[in-house]
């Protein structure tokens, strides 16, 4: 019965008046305001009539009311964009309910009933990717955060959980394989169509039921849990891609016997589906027992794939997995509690990664994506903690902060408890909280309990925005060595006035003569100044401090050159090794590009560098992974970063000038290391993988000092290499040098891999990113180029986010590349806001870049402010960006 497609009158109807006069919801959320749901939902049945064009959604909840909540007769179902086609209670049309902007609110009068609402959706026309939509004519859904409103109207948040059943129905030739969260119950035909039921037995939020109907195969393997329970695994992807999925069942069969080794978690289900989609706006979804996933994050071979995509996928599959305890069978109670499955399930993951691989160089891998994107959202107009307080669009809060500095928090109570203890947190944590949706103060009680830790002012690091810096200086005198600290935690938006939070820092001190060290040390800081004395030192140590990067902060010290090379040839932490060499260049780079170099000092300065990059060019002890991360320089945002004011095209200019030098005086090792390197035959070993790392690095000192010498080597790399990792790391150098070979390998590059979406994101990104004077003009051809749409992310991400990631192109000082990126999120806000809004950081950046830019960068901020209609995800970030 269509009673209701109008919403009811509510003249003279008694409880229409409640539902109209529920409060609305406020535009901004706030975590304070979180109040428990009024109803609990026991179960819920979906019926789905799939098309693509049309499905048909029927919804039956129970509800009760919820004992734990202040009671309301009204009970709020959260809609996005949607008609209720009917709505009955306890199977009678009910006319007790009224629209409140999207959402709609049903008076009830007892205290347990069920609902049933009808609803009817266009898969085809939603280019948000959020809810069900169609891609490359399938069907899938994304729900979180707030997807699942926008499919059938319900209480979409996340402390509302239900035991969901669901009955989907399509067409057979079209859809051959339904699939959804659970197990599959029952399966039919109807004539031209068949269904399948599927149950999932634990209850769960909104935010992770997932639905996928369409062409598929499947790779299919076992998995047997610890306590003996058969598990099938199923990777499905479209015909014509089964080859490229062994890495992924290999990488999720891995991930699911580490976390029973080294979390004690076992999988709960007899079934686990991953399916790979082409259209999807991140990386995947832990949705359960059917995770979503990326193309880009589960296919790969060794022609279509680089060794980085390969760590990728695995350390992808291993986060969605590991969701299925820290996120699922424990997940957040309201949307600010976000890092208590994102930033306990990120080190999770890079722990299984640092397990599986390298430990030190995942560690520095994991540091520098922090320092380049966590530490200037951090120190930018966006910074907020990694626990926010308030939102107006919960997308704009899956950030790097959340997730990265979230995971760095929890390591830092790892660090402090130690292993064994901190397991015992986790522990308890995951008995105490199993099936509920829990807050951080939890995760962290769970901790300070079980790991028997005070962490009550640590709790500061979940509350306070903000990267602390620490200087540091160190006195010797008689035999003692005196360590003092400083902390600072700057002011962020809303937060002019910090306390001084506990920070763990892992030092040793080095005796220069022997280049050993009595011990690793841990102390800390937890006042705004504290002083540590250490006997037993005739001469000055040499200090090693944040080992291990033990805690996200700045370190500040006025420290001899001469120590850092001694640190970078010696220390024994590769970490500690690593970050010698970063501050020995980084050091020169912003003392270059701000002008306090003169020239004396900065041939001692390069020849110290070189000196340190010679014995690390040449260290036989070093393996190659480990010598490529060494090689690399730090990024020019992390430069950016040290400075006040940055003027981006100073510390392009002195970037590409350090790298020529060094390329020049290091001419003949960086040779020989390419000679060795070119030797070791392809394999996915970590030998042979650094092997492809240094060869690549060569190339781009190569390039720096020797353009012709870079394009005969890289061309040379180009023709016979035998996987992705060596081909596209030759045609990253070819790309910024104007030559034939560039012109050749760019369109024997596409034609080879034309068609295959993944390496054509490649190709447009190698080109987007790259160092030739002339990318900006080639991203903006590239974007009217016939393969180039804004309907799929991953070809926008290649596309424009790698040119936003290009310091040379994105400051062209003309204003050029600003006004490209804005005319971009213009474009894109109304297809697709979610991915339009993650555009608007790098203009955010004006306030630290030099006046002129700073000004235009700004008046593009203005200019996308202006227009008409903007999303709210865009709109928030702009207004935050405009401050
Ligand atoms: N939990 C999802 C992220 C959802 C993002 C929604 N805007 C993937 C992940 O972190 O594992
Ligand atoms: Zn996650």
């Amino acid at each position: 019965m269509d009673i209701a497609r109008t919403p009811a009158n509510p003249d003279g109807n008694p409880e229409m008046a409640d539902a109209a006069h529920a409060p609305s919801e406020p535009s901004t959320i706030r975590r304070e305001d979180y109040r428990p749901f009024a109803w609990i939902v026991p179960e819920t049945r979906l019926e789905f009539d799939l098309g693509l064009e049309s499905t048909r959604v029927t919804a039956r909840l129970t509800v009760a009311r919820n004992p734990k909540a202040d009671p309301s007769p009204v009970i709020r179902l959260n809609g996005d964009g949607l008609t209720a086609d009917s709505v009955l209670v306890d199977g009678e049309p009910s006319s007790a309910w009224a629209m409140d902007g999207d959402n709609l609110l049903l008076t009830l009068p007892g205290e347990a009933h069920e609902i049933a609402i009808a609803t009817e959706i266009d898969p085809s026309s939603n280019s948000q990717l959020m809810g069900l939509y169609a891609s490359n004519g399938m069907l899938c859904t994304q729900c979180e955060a707030e997807g699942f409103r926008r499919i059938t109207f319900f209480p979409d948040r996340p402390d509302v959980l239900s035991t969901y059943t669901v009955r989907m129905r399509g067409a057979k030739a079209q859809f051959p394989v339904l699939l959804c969260n659970g197990n599959r119950v029952a399966t039919g035909e109807d004539g031209e169509a068949h269904w399948a039921e599927w149950h999932d037995p634990w209850p769960k939020p909104s935010y992770l039921f997932a639905l996928v109907a369409g062409d598929l195969v499947a790779r299919t393997d076992r998995f047997a849990t610890m306590s003996g329970r058969d598990v099938e695994l199923n990777v499905y992807v479209r015909d014509g891609d089964l080859d490229r999925t062994e890495h992924a069942m290999e990488s999720l069969k891995r991930s699911m016997k580490w976390d029973e080794e080294v979390f004690g978690r076992e999988y709960d289900l007899d079934l686990f589906n991953i399916v790979a989609v082409s259209d999807f706006n991140m990386g995947a979804m832990e949705n359960k027992g059917l995770n979503v996933f990326n193309t880009k994050y589960v296919l790969a071979d060794p022609d279509t794939a680089t060794d980085g995509d390969f760590d990728g996928i695995e350390g992808v599959i291993g986060h969605e997995y590991f969701h299925n305890w820290s996120g699922n069978r424990i997940t957040c109670r309201d949307w600010f509690q976000l890092s208590l499955k994102e930033g306990f399930t990120v080190l999770r993951d890079q722990l299984f990664s640092a397990d599986m691989g390298s430990e030190p160089v995942k560690r520095i891998e994991d540091v520098r994506v922090l320092r380049s994107v966590q530490f200037p959202e951090d120190s930018g107009p966006l910074a907020h903690p990694i626990r926010p307080d308030s939102y107006r669009e919960i997308n704009n809060f899956y950030t790097s902060t959340v997730y990265n500095k979230g995971a760095e928090v929890i390591r830092m109570m790892r660090t402090m408890a130690g292993e064994e203890r901190f397991r015992k947190g986790t522990d308890l944590y995951f008995d105490r909280h199993d099936g509920e949706a829990a807050t951080c103060e939890d995760f962290v009680t769970a901790i300070e309990d079980g790991a028997g830790l005070d962490l009550t002012q640590f709790r500061l690091w979940y509350a306070q925005a903000g990267t602390p810096k620490v200087s540091v200086s160190l006195d010797h005198q008689g035999d003692k060595a005196t360590l003092r600290l400083k902390q600072v935690v700057p002011p962020t938006p809303g937060q002019p006035d910090k306390q001084p939070m506990p920070i763990p820092l892992k030092l040793a001190l080095f005796d220069r003569e022997s280049g050993t060290h009595a011990g690793e040390e841990l102390v800390v800081l937890d006042t705004a100044e504290a002083a540590f004395a250490f006997d037993g030192f005739a001469s000055k140590p040499v200090l090693s401090i944040n080992r291990t990067f033990s805690a996200p902060v700045t370190i500040e010290r006025s420290v001899e050159r001469e120590e850092l090379v001694f640190l970078a040839a010696r220390d024994d932490d590769p970490f500690a090794r690593y970050e010698a060499m970063q501050e020995l260049t980084t050091g020169h780079l912003v003392a270059a590009a701000t002008g306090e170099l003169g020239e004396t000092e900065r041939e001692a300065s390069v020849s110290d560098i070189a000196e340190a990059l010679r014995a690390v060019l040449t260290d036989a002890a070093l393996d190659d992974l480990m010598r490529g991360e060494l090689m690399l320089l730090p990024g020019q945002t992390y430069i950016a970063e040290q400075m006040l004011v940055a003027d981006p095209g100073r510390i392009h200019a002195e970037r590409e000038a350090l790298k020529a030098e060094l390329g020049k005086q290091l001419r003949s090792e960086l040779h020989a290391l390419y000679e060795r390197a070119e030797q070791v035959p392809y394999s996915l070993d970590l030998a042979a993988r650094g092997a492809r790392k240094v060869k690549t690095q060569v190339l781009v000192y190569a390039a720096a000092s020797d353009p012709a010498k870079a394009v005969e080597l890289a061309a040379h790399q180009y023709d016979r290499a035998d996987n992705m990792t060596d081909r596209q790391g030759a045609l990253m150098v070819l790309a910024g040098i104007d030559s034939a070979e560039r012109t050749g390998r760019l369109l024997d590059f596409y034609n080879r891999y034309q068609g295959n979406a993944l390496v054509i994101d490649k190709w447009f990104a190698l080109q987007a990113m790259s160092l030739h004077p002339q990318a900006l003009q080639h991203v903006k051809a590239l974007g009217d180029h016939a393969d180039f749409t804004l309907k799929n992310p991953n070809r926008v991400r290649s596309l424009y986010m790698a040119f936003a990631g290009n310091p040379h192109a994105f400051h062209a000082a003309n204003g050029e590349g600003y006004r490209m990126v804005a005319d971009l999120i213009l474009a894109l806000d109304p297809i697709n806001p979610q991915t339009a809004a993650r555009f608007v950081p790098p203009l955010g950046r004006w306030r630290r870049i030099e006046p002129v830019r700073a000004a235009l960068m700004r008046a593009e901020l203005e200019r996308i402010a202006a227009a008409p209609k903007l999303s709210r995800d865009t709109h928030e970030q702009v207004s935050r960006s405009l401050g």
